[in-house]
């Protein structure tokens, strides 16, 4: 492949003629961009071959990440960077007069996720391959990702993500690892071989995409796997054939968005399946090809599964080693329950999976077979472990009321169960999942989440990168932890200036966007107060839009009444049926409309919703941001990873103590953060004293009611019932999320962090701290937490 500068335009420009048969000049840009990423892609190869190998022949140990979710982002310039091959093509391509940047932008986003899990998966896949670590990926191939979201008369509106539209040059079709998965029929008893036989099936064919996953300084390269649906070659005599073809291409079609509503989605069941079993099967076959046993399987594998998702792993590996591979009960299910682990992201009740066991026995009826099996000998262990087993039994049975609860399911099989931030693990083991932690009280453990600081830091962020390089070096692209160094410089007035100068470049590059995109003309020198994230009642986005409203009230009703300039910066999606989060939105766009129109208060106060929130704009506003707003009720918010790509590049987190807010905090102090607001504690005692009032908070505080009255006075519509619902979820269905009450302490922290923006060096040095001690949320610390503690895995040896 090519070594240098020359080398590469030789090869780029012979690779032009012999892909588009013209030359270099003649070349469309797509095609130019096309072989640039297939070139990346080949170089790439070369190590992928390698990797493989080496893992084989040394027998080690792999994990497999199977998760329904990869938000991995663009890959062209990271790849090229972790291949350190970027500076050679930058200038080749700049010799043949062509502007990387321009190619950059022709990448598409990969929207194969809805928000953090998706991405978490993605940066563990990056921490992975950069820590030479054997970890792979096994998902879905979905034809359009997450919804793309534009906004029409402030309205969310959604058109489909067309990814591929120009093709996805990473991925190799790999046809000869084609599997078939099974749906629908029946299972009968066959005398003549003495086991159940699953009949009448409709097959699909399975079949891989990979992609490589290509690590940091290392040659060590990865695969995400990504399965789509064929027609099979066992074709269903007794299906019309439209029929058959319309549901093998509807498998991979649509990413779910996050809606937790359950109504009508066996398809995503189908989904689940499709990928669960494709994925098994292939690692069962590469591990018969190496070992010609199945009795080693969890000594050499081990399976991560991403939220109940992907659970049934679970029963179908049993069915697999069962059925199609002779093992006995006892035998299939040591191996199983030693090589799946399960990671729980969520505990809101109404986003736990439950599926109606009528559609899981039609659609999977030898599966769940294997569940109903799992689930009476799951009941005789706790008959046996338990002096109350009637009681227990209310928390924890895997088929109850006729649905199968999939994070039971999933603790029983796996043998181990973490969750994402140690706030979050302890409500799993002392309250959510309580009575199952007393049953298996070594399962639990805690795994708190990180993010690639390559991507978050060294990629998206080139400026602060070289101010890094320019005081502590670039060790900390390796070993995050250093980022710690530049504790010594937290002081130094010219480091603080040059940090400042680095924030306003980026608010710049940011407000250049915003201009551009929403025509609002920020002010690069207002406090840039920033929530990027899904849209989620609890997550709330209404409390900060509560506080708009206040300052907006206030600097109308009282002349005096100054603020340091504000630009409110919000990004988020809402699911296509979450009405409510919709009309959050609406009131964002609808807030924003009056308050930066208004000239007594536009020079002080802006407001901007940013279309279309995913990767590729949080990389452009994760570095503008001099506050981070992570204001979810206490206990509700799993970990946030946001929290953490706002740290490291530099802002305040204005945050509850929820998630990994409550690690940030304990790793700056008080003095460089800013918590607000009720404790998890506090909030679970309040909802349990059933003493929370609503109505007691808007009556005894006038600046609030005027605030939440302001939602049906027509402030901001023509029509008073516009923001209706907003109104009722907080008065009359008595605020589920406690915005309320968490309301004064929340302006109080607004206040606060006015105060300290005053104070440039102050402000700066603060800044510092943040990146200094963000280390400890690079997904490299938890990688190899997981490694360590869970996986046991190794890195390759070379
Ligand atoms: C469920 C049923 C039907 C359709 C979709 C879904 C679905 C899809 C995605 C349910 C949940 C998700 C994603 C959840 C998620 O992103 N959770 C976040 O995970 C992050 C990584 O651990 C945490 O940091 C966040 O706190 C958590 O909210």
């Amino acid at each position: 492949m090519f070594k240098n500068k020359e080398e590469f335009k030789t090869e780029f420009t012979k690779r032009i003629i012999e892909g588009y048969g013209r030359p270099l000049k003649e070349a469309h840009i797509t095609e130019k961009f096309m072989v640039l990423e297939k070139l990346i892609r080949d170089q790439a190869a070369i190590n992928w071959a390698l990797t493989k190998e080496e893992v084989q022949d040394s027998q080690q140990k792999q994990m497999t990440y199977f998760s329904m979710e990869f938000l991995i982002g663009r890959l062209l310039v990271n790849n090229m960077m972790n291949l350190g091959v970027y500076d050679i093509v930058k200038e080749g391509l700049a010799d043949l007069d062509i502007n990387i940047h321009e190619l950059e932008e022709l990448e598409s986003d990969p929207g194969l996720g809805n928000g953090g899990l998706g991405r978490l998966a993605a940066c563990f896949m990056d921490s992975l391959a950069s820590l030479s670590m054997p970890g792979h990926g096994n998902t879905l191939r979905y034809q359009y990702g997450l919804f793309k979201q534009k906004i029409v008369d402030g309205y969310q509106t959604e058109i489909p993500d067309q990814w591929m539209s120009i093709g996805n040059m990473w991925e190799i079709r790999k046809p000869k690892h084609a599997v078939d998965v099974r749906f629908w029929g029946k299972v009968i008893w066959d005398d003549s071989t003495g086991r159940f036989k699953h009949v009448d099936a409709e097959c699909i064919r399975a079949v891989p995409y990979d992609m490589p996953i290509i690590g940091n300084e290392t040659t060590v390269t990865n695969t995400l796997r990504l399965w789509d649906a064929e027609v099979s070659t066992n074709i269903p005599t007794n299906k019309d054939f439209r029929q058959y073809s319309q549901e093998v291409n509807e498998i991979c079609q649509n990413l779910y968005p996050d809606d937790s509503t359950l109504a009508g989605r066996t398809l995503r069941l189908k989904q689940q399946y499709f990928f669960v079993s494709a994925g098994l099967q292939a690692l069962i076959k590469s591990h018969l090809r190496t070992y010609k046993t199945l009795d080693n399987f969890h000594e050499k594998n081990v399976i991560q599964l991403n939220d109940t998702h992907p659970v049934l792993a679970i029963p179908e590996l049993m069915r697999l080693l069962i059925d199609e591979h002779d093992y006995d009960w006892e035998d299939a299910w040591d191996i199983v329950s030693h090589t799946m682990a399960y990671t729980n992201h969520t505990i809101l009740s109404e986003a736990l999976e439950k599926w109606p066991i009528d559609t899981m026995r039609a659609l999977l009826p030898r599966v769940y077979m294997m569940i109903e099996e799992i689930n009476r000998r799951f009941i005789g262990y706790v008959k046996e472990h338990v002096s109350n087993p009637d009681e227990v039994f209310n928390h924890v049975l895997i088929i109850k009321d006729g649905q199968v609860h999939m994070a039971h399911l999933a603790i029983v099989g796996s043998f181990s169960v973490n969750g994402v931030a140690r706030l979050h693990t302890d409500i799993l083991i002392h309250q959510e999942m309580k009575a199952f932690a007393e049953l298996y009280p070594t399962k639990f453990n805690n795994k708190t989440n990180g993010i690639t600081h390559r991507r978050w830091l060294a990629y998206a962020n080139p400026q602060l990168k070289e101010l890094l390089h320019d005081t502590i070096g670039d060790h900390w692209i390796k070993e995050p932890d250093e980022l710690e160094k530049l504790m010594a410089y937290v002081d130094d007035p010219d480091i603080q200036k040059r940090f400042m100068q680095v924030k306003r470049d980026r608010k710049r590059i940011l407000a250049r966007y915003i201009q551009k995109n929403n025509g609002i003309l920020v002010n690069v020198d207002s406090i840039f107060d920033i929530q990027v994230k899904r849209l989620h009642a609890y997550k709330r986005q209404l409390l900060n839009v509560l506080h708009i409203i206040y300052l907006y009230q206030e600097m109308k009703r009282n002349p005096e009444f100054r603020i340091y300039p504000r630009t409110f910066i919000f990004g988020a999606k809402a699911a296509p049926a979450y009405f409510f989060a919709k009309k959050v939105i609406k009131l964002i766009n609808s807030v924003a409309d009056v308050v930066n129109s208004d000239p007594e208060t536009s020079d002080y106060l802006k407001v901007v919703f940013l279309e279309n929130y995913g990767v590729t704009l949080a990389e452009m506003i994760m570095p503008a941001a001099d506050v981070s707003e992570q204001i979810s009720t206490a206990g509700k918010e799993a970990s946030g990873t946001g929290n953490m790509k706002f740290m490291m590049n530099g802002a305040l987190t204005l945050g509850t103590l929820d998630g990994a807010n409550v690690e940030i905090h304990e790793r700056v102090g008080d003095d460089y953060c800013e918590i607000f607001g009720l404790t998890a504690k506090e909030v679970d005692s309040l909802r349990q004293s059933g003493q929370y009032n609503a109505w007691d908070y808007y009556n005894n505080n006038i600046k609030l009611k005027f605030v939440v009255d302001s939602l049906v006075d027509g402030s901001w519509s023509a029509s008073r019932e516009e923001f209706r619902i907003i109104f009722e979820e907080l008065m009359n269905y008595n605020d589920e999320y406690f915005l309320l009450a968490d309301f004064d302490s929340y302006i109080k922290a607004q206040q606060d962090v006015e105060k300290r923006y005053l104070d440039k060096s102050a402000w700066a040095k603060m800044c510092l701290i943040n990146i200094a001690k963000s280390g400890f949320f690079s997904s490299d610390r938890t990688i190899k937490q997981y490694a360590d503690e869970i996986w046991h895995i190794q890195p390759v040896k070379k």
